[in-house]
């Protein structure tokens, strides 16, 4: 966790004010760039809702509050929002039943690193830890949240607001990114005192290590066969990977989170079966904000592999295979720091292009003569989606396919949910990513089992008139499961067929627009009109059958180390 910096503030405090610690917090959170608030109200946060009314009466458009329809809808609002934007959010909820509903989606931020801000209401004060049961108590609130996040505090008095606001915002933003929670007591809430609120403190990225940085240019500039493989940490230096890519010619990895770092329209851009195909023959790896678990653990390391790391995270490099050089930071400054120091080192490079785009074509014969179906589909959302528009992802076939098949041109427009793939995530995040970027279109893609999860935020999209356009795949099943048990269990089926609505007149009873799809060519057309309704939501029914197994291409097997 970052430490609160000694360095004098640029800006001097205001003056002592009278306010709740409600609005202290509010005010504190609008200072730092937090101007919308994704939220489920209830009791325990009476006072924080009139704080972010009286903060919205102040002035048109200085802060909105977007509500949902469940708490797990309001966090994965958020999270969808961070990711889009690269910028923190903050949603609001009760403690106990409301903070466990939208457990999953501060899970998925953790794990995604994503700086999401959970502002969840506790009982009162004097009765936290006495076990009263008070309504919606729980036990060991704070312990349950501390386990989920790196930085938790509860805000006690209404001077303290603007502090822990501020440590939680410095937490979210440094070392390894990620969520934090603020609790605060019913009472204390609407609790006043004389506040003062700091100055936001400026940013100040860690010094970059010299020594390191030079000898990864030495490492990266004499490597035969070098590569990169981008993680979700990369997002935001995509121009300085374009770069090193073509000094180094260096094909660049990108399979969930990394995808868009580099654009598929460089054949250096692949996704797993490629890198898998280079990897027996990579003499140095360079890692950019990934934890390369499925490198050291699926495919395997040996003594030719030297390896290379950027991460936020000092902790991380060392987990699993010391690296040769671990650089700590934001990839951006860091690459932009070896960009300087490798020609020094480098060798004559002739241009891969030819061969790499001899290896993206025999791959492409490959899947289209395996999984052809999924990317049919995948074809029809891509042409209709400009370069742009951002792309949402969930654990369904046509996902699984469009990870490693679904051409992408820029950062953070494949929003994919990393290691805890949580069925539900789709549709909400989605919806988040759309409020956030009312400027681009987004499409979301879930089957008929994950839609159902958060499909009642139709009403949310409805409410708010966010115009995503979200594609469901009904096969009728949990079909990966089902596959699975028809594959691997004797097709014993057990748990795996669903019961669905009509996915269209459901759309269309909370007032979406609401289409079906038989075809990539009917997708084309539907998607065409989808993306052109800008005031509200738009649901397209895929009906499908069973898909072909996308496994071959994501659990390769081991080339090394034995
Ligand atoms: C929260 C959560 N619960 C359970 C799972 C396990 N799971 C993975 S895929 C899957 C089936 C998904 O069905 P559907 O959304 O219809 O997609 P399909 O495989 O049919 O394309 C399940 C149950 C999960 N990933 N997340
Ligand atoms: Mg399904």
């Amino acid at each position: 966790m970052a430490k609160a910096h000694k360095k004098k503030p640029s800006a001097p405090a205001t003056p002592k004010t009278a306010m709740t610690a409600a609005q202290a917090a509010v005010e504190a959170m609008l200072a730092h760039g937090i101007d919308t608030v994704y939220a489920l109200p209830g009791v325990q946060n009476d006072f924080l809702f009139e704080a972010l009314f009286a903060a919205q009466a102040k002035a048109p458009g200085r802060l909105r509050v977007l509500h949902s329809r469940h708490e797990q809808g309001a966090a994965y609002m958020a999270l969808g929002a961070a990711l889009a934007t690269g910028r923190p959010q903050a949603f609001a909820v009760v403690p106990g039943p409301g903070l466990l509903n939208a457990g999953a989606a501060l899970l998925t931020a953790y794990s995604m690193n994503a700086p999401v801000l959970a502002l969840v209401g506790e009982i009162p004060e004097a009765d936290i830890g006495r076990h009263l049961g008070h309504l919606h108590e729980i036990r060991d609130q704070a312990g349950i949240l501390a386990r989920l996040v790196d930085y938790s505090a509860r805000i006690r008095k209404p001077e303290q607001a603007p502090r822990l606001v501020a440590q939680a915002m410095r937490a979210m933003a440094f070392g390894r990114p990620g969520p934090a929670a603020l609790q605060c007591a019913i009472d204390v809430w609407g609790k006043s005192g004389a506040v003062t609120m700091p100055p936001p403190q400026p940013a100040r990225p860690p010094r970059l290590d010299e020594t390191a940085l030079r000898k990864a240019a030495r490492l990266l500039g004499a490597a035969q066969s070098p590569m990169i493989v981008c993680g979700g940490g990369a997002q935001d230096a995509s121009e300085e990977v374009t770069a090193l890519a073509e000094m180094l010619q260096a094909p660049v990895l990108g399979y969930r989170r990394g995808r868009g770092v580099l654009s598929s329209r460089n054949p250096m851009s692949v996704t797993l079966p490629l890198a898998h195909e280079l990897w027996p023959r990579t003499d140095v790896v360079l890692g950019i904000g990934t934890r390369m678990l499925m490198q050291f653990r699926q495919w395997g390391i040996d003594k030719g592999l030297k390896i290379v790391r950027i991460d936020a995270d000092p902790q991380e490099p060392g987990r699993l295979h010391k690296p040769a050089a671990a650089l700590i930071g934001d990839a951006g400054p860091i690459l932009g720091r070896l960009l300087e120091l490798v020609p020094a080192h480098n060798r004559a490079r002739p241009s891969r292009k030819a061969e790499m785009e001899g290896r993206q074509a025999a791959l492409r014969r490959l899947l289209e003569a395996s999984i052809a179906p999924q990317l049919g589909w995948l074809a029809a959302i891509r042409d209709e989606l400009p370069d742009d528009g951002i792309f949402v992802d969930e654990v369904t076939q046509v996902g699984f396919a469009a990870r490693i098949a679904m051409p992408v041109y820029r950062p953070r427009t494949f929003l994919s949910p990393g290691y805890q793939d949580p069925l539900g995530w789709g549709y909400a995040t989605a919806l988040g990513a759309q409020d956030a970027r009312r400027d681009l279109p987004v499409v979301s893609i879930s089957g008929d089992g994950g839609f159902m999860f958060t499909a009642t935020e139709m009403a949310t999209a409805i409410r708010h008139r966010i115009p995503l356009t979200a594609i469901v795949f009904n096969d009728g099943a949990f079909g990966n499961v089902r596959r699975i048990q028809q594959e691997r269990f004797g097709n014993r089926l057990i748990a795996s067929d669903l019961a669905n609505p009509d996915f269209m007149r459901f759309a269309e009873s909370f007032g979406a627009a609401a289409e079906r799809a038989r075809t990539p060519d009917e997708l084309r057309g539907a998607l065409r009109r989808a993306l052109a309704r800008r005031d509200g939501p738009s649901l397209i029914e895929v009906p499908v059958g069973p898909f072909p197994s996308p496994w071959p291409y994501i659990f390769l097997p081991r080339v090394r180390g034995g």
